[in-house]
C-alpha cells in the first residue's frame, strides 16, 4: 500500500469489484484481461485516494487514441487547429519547464546525495497522498500500458500511467510503444514502472491553478512516480524523464546504463553503419547532431547493456519530444517538413495560435497575428505588468512527434537486441578550450574526463553570466537518483563487461575566437565521420596530453568529401591548438565538486592527477597553448 494512512488495507482486498464503481463493464474487463493483481490493486487504491469519475482503460486501439484526442480537445487540453492531425496545447505562463526545485528523490531517512535533491520517503508520500486526496473528482482516469524499449526485448522496461490529464495520455500515445498486449501477454509476472499524475485543479485557461503545489517525487523503492499540479511535459509524461529516473537506478543495481542520449547511426566505408550515442546539456547541439547524422535511433534516451561482450542500446521512445522554437526550413528542413505536413500527427505546445487556426512559432516564415499562447490573449507588441513584451511563443516551446516520420529513421529502431555502440559522445558548450573533437585514451580516461567532468557554458540569454561553466555530468544531472560518484563507479563496472567498450570522444562546437565560432554548424558531420573512421582504425590521430586529436591531413580530406569544402591549415591550427590553462583549470573546477562527493571512485582522481602531470610537462616544454605541429603522429 502505498497510502495507508488515506485508505483501509482491507478495501484493497478485492480490488475489481472496487475498480466495479469506477469502470464500465467494457473497461473493467480490459483489466481483467491482465491477470495481475498487483496491477489492479495499484488502480484501485490510485481510484481510492483520487477518486475519479470513471476510469479509461487505453488498449492502444485506433478507437482509443481517437478518443483520447477527442477528450483532449473537449477539455481544452488541447485546440484544434487548420490541420485536423494538428493540435496544441498549453501549460500556462508558470508551468513551461521541468521543475528542479519541486522534483525530488524520496530517500527512506531523507538521505542527503550531494547534487541531488532529495527527500524523507515517508513525508514525501504522505504529502503527495494528501495533494491526491479527490484531486481526480469529476474528472476522468486514463490508465495506459507502454514499453520502454522494443517489443520482446530484454533491455526493455514497462510503465503504466495514470493520469487525468487527455493530453499527457496523448503524447504518450505518440512517444511510446503502447505495450497493453504485452501486458495482457506476460500477467502476473510483469514487473512494471507505475506513474501516477494529475493536472490538479484548472483555471478558466485550463491551466494548472495550483503550481505553487507542484510536486515530482521519486519512489525508487517504490518504482514509482507522482506528479501533481503541473502540464509540462517534463513534469509529467511519466515515460519520458520520470522513467529516466527509475531506470538509471534500476541500471545501477543490475549493472547496465540508462542515459540521456541520442542513438545515432554514422556511414563509413563501403555502406557500413558505426552507431554512436550521444549526451548532450541543453543547448550543446544534442538535437541538431542526430539530425545532420547518417540515421537516427533516437534523439533523447538510450538503454544500454553489455550482451556478449558489446555494448547495445535501444531507444525507449519512439517519438520526439523537441524544442520548436527558431525550427525553420534552412537549417532543419527535415523537422520543418514533418511540422508543417498535415497528415503528420502533432501536439504543439507553447507556440502561437492565431485566430485563423493557423499556428506560429519562431523560425516558422510569416509574421505572428493576433491569437493565443502560453500566456493567453497575444497580439503584436503585447506586454506584461513590466511592460516587457510577451514573446508570441515560448522558447521552451515544442512539438511532440512520432519518430517514424524522420527520413532517416534507423531501420533497427525496433530491434530487439539493439544496435551496437561503437562511441559514446559527450558534447559540451566551451568558448575557450575544448577542440571541435577529442579522443580518449581509454574508456576511463573519457568517463572521468569527458563522461564525469562535462561543463557547459551558462549563456547570457539564461543567467546574465556569460563564460562560467557548469558541471553537468553525463548531461543527467538533472535527472540522477544517485550520486554522480556511484553512477561513475557504474561506469567502471560497465567496462569490465565489454570485450571492446565504446570509443569515448567529446565534442565541442562552441569554440570561439574574437567572439566568432571557429566552426559551422554543418561541420558537425565531419567530426563524425572522423570519429567513424577512429573506430574501424582508419584515421591517424595525433597525441596529446588530453587525449588524440586528427591530423590535419585526414580531415581536409574528409571536409573535402563530405562538405566540397577546404580546410585551411590555419583554421585547424586554431581549432585543435591545445590551451594548456583552460584544461587546467577544467580540471580543478571539476575536482573541486568531486571531491565533496564521498563514493567518488579513488581512480577518478589519479586520471584527473596523471592528466594535470601531462599538461605541466607540455606546459613546460612549449608553454601555454601548443600547437597541435608540435606533436608526433601515432
Ligand atoms: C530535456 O530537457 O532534456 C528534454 C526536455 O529533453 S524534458 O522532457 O523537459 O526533459
Ligand atoms: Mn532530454
Amino acid at each position: 500500500m502505498r497510502f495507508p494512512g488515506l485508505i483501509e488495507k482491507e478495501s484493497l482486498e478485492d480490488p475489481l469489484r472496487l475498480l466495479a464503481t469506477f469502470c464500465s463493464e467494457e473497461h473493467l474487463d480490459r483489466l481483467k484481461e491482465i491477470k495481475n493483481p498487483r496491477l489492479w490493486r495499484d488502480i484501485a487504491e490510485v481510484a481510492l485516494v483520487a477518486r475519479p469519475a470513471s476510469i479509461y482503460v487505453n488498449t492502444g486501439s485506433d478507437e482509443d487514441k481517437d478518443y483520447i484526442r477527442k477528450r483532449a480537445l473537449e477539455n481544452r487540453e488541447e485546440y484544434p487547429t487548420v490541420h485536423p492531425m494538428h493540435t496544441v496545447h498549453f501549460d500556462g505562463p508558470k508551468d513551461l519547464a521541468r521543475d528542479k526545485g519541486n522534483t525530488r528523490i524520496l530517500y527512506p531517512g531523507g538521505r542527503q546525495v550531494p547534487l541531488i535533491n532529495t527527500f524523507d520517503r515517508d513525508a514525501g508520500l504522505t504529502e503527495i497522498g494528501k495533494l491526491l486526496s479527490g484531486v481526480m473528482s469529476g474528472k476522468e482516469m486514463f490508465v495506459s500500458f507502454y514499453l520502454y524499449g522494443p517489443r520482446y526485448s530484454k533491455l526493455s522496461l514497462y510503465g503504466v500511467q495514470i493520469t487525468d490529464s487527455a493530453y499527457v495520455a496523448h503524447s504518450e500515445e505518440i512517444l511510446y510503444r503502447n505495450g497493453y498486449w504485452d501486458f495482457v501477454e506476460k500477467g502476473e509476472e510483469l514487473e512494471y514502472m507505475l506513474f501516477i499524475h494529475s493536472a490538479g485543479e484548472r483555471d478558466e485557461n485550463g491551466w494548472s491553478k495550483n503550481v505553487e503545489n507542484r510536486r515530482i517525487f521519486i519512489d525508487l523503492e517504490g518504482n514509482s512516480v507522482y506528479s501533481v499540479n503541473t502540464q509540462y511535459a517534463g513534469n509529467t509524461v511519466g515515460l519520458k524523464k520520470l522513467a529516466l529516473r527509475l531506470a538509471v537506478y534500476k541500471g545501477y543495481r543490475e549493472g547496465w546504463l540508462a542515459e540521456h542520449m541520442f542513438i545515432v547511426g554514422v556511414k563509413g566505408r563501403g555502406g557500413r553503419i558505426s552507431y554512436f550515442t550521444g549526451a548532450y546539456p541543453a543547448g550543446c547541439g544534442k538535437t541538431s547532431t542526430a539530425m545532420i547524422a547518417d540515421t537516427v535511433v533516437g534523439d533523447d534516451l538510450a538503454i544500454i547493456h553489455a550482451v556478449n561482450g558489446e555494448a547495445r542500446a535501444v531507444n525507449p521512445e519512439v517519438g520526439m519530444f523537441g524544442i520548436i522554437d527558431d525550427v525553420n526550413p534552412r537549417d532543419d528542413p527535415e523537422i520543418y517538413s514533418i511540422l508543417v505536413n498535415p497528415s503528420a500527427e502533432v501536439i504543439f505546445s507553447n507556440v502561437l495560435l492565431m485566430e485563423d487556426g493557423n499556428i506560429w512559432w519562431r523560425g516558422k516564415p510569416g509574421e505572428p497575428k493576433k491569437g493565443i499562447n502560453y500566456a493567453g490573449e497575444w497580439w503584436p507588441g503585447k506586454k506584461d505588468e513590466n511592460g516587457k513584451e510577451i514573446l508570441p511563443s515560448h522558447p521552451n516551446a515544442r512539438f511532440t512527434v512520432s519518430i517514424r516520420h524522420l527520413s532517416k529513421l534507423d531501420p533497427r529502431i525496433d530491434d530487439p537486441e539493439g544496435v551496437p555502440v561503437s562511441g559514446f559522445i559527450f558534447g559540451g558548450r566551451d568558448p575557450s578550450t575544448l577542440p571541435p573533437v577529442l579522443e580518449a585514451f581509454d574508456w576511463k580516461h573519457g568517463i572521468v574526463t569527458m563522461g564525469a567532468s562535462l561543463e557547459s557554458e551558462r549563456t547570457a540569454a539564461v543567467l546574465g553570466q556569460v563564460g562560467v561553466m557548469e558541471l553537468n555530468p553525463y548531461a543527467i544531472l538533472d535527472f540522477l537518483p544517485i550520486s554522480v560518484g556511484a553512477f561513475t563507479a557504474l561506469h567502471f563496472e560497465f567496462e569490465k563487461k565489454l570485450a571492446r567498450p565504446p570509443k569515448i570522444f567529446s565534442v565541442n562546437y562552441f569554440l570561439r575566437e574574437d567572439g566568432k565560432f571557429l566552426a559551422e554548424k554543418r561541420d558537425k558531420i565531419a567530426w563524425l565521420k572522423w570519429m567513424e573512421q577512429r573506430v574501424h582504425g582508419e584515421a591517424q590521430a595525433i597525441e596529446t596530453p588530453v587525449g588524440y586529436i586528427p591530423t590535419y591531413e585526414d580531415l581536409r580530406e574528409i571536409f573535402a568529401r563530405e562538405l566540397g569544402k577546404e580546410f585551411k591549415e590555419d583554421l585547424y591550427e586554431k581549432m585543435f591548438t591545445i590551451r594548456v590553462k583552460g584544461f587546467l583549470e577544467k580540471i580543478e573546477r571539476v575536482t573541486k565538486i568531486y571531491s565533496t562527493i564521498p563514493d567518488t571512485p579513488r581512480e577518478f582522481f589519479e586520471i584527473m592527477d596523471k592528466q594535470t602531470q601531462r599538461l605541466k610537462a607540455l606546459e613546460a616544454m612549449h608553454g601555454q597553448k601548443v600547437s597541435p605541429f608540435k606533436f608526433d603522429k601515432k
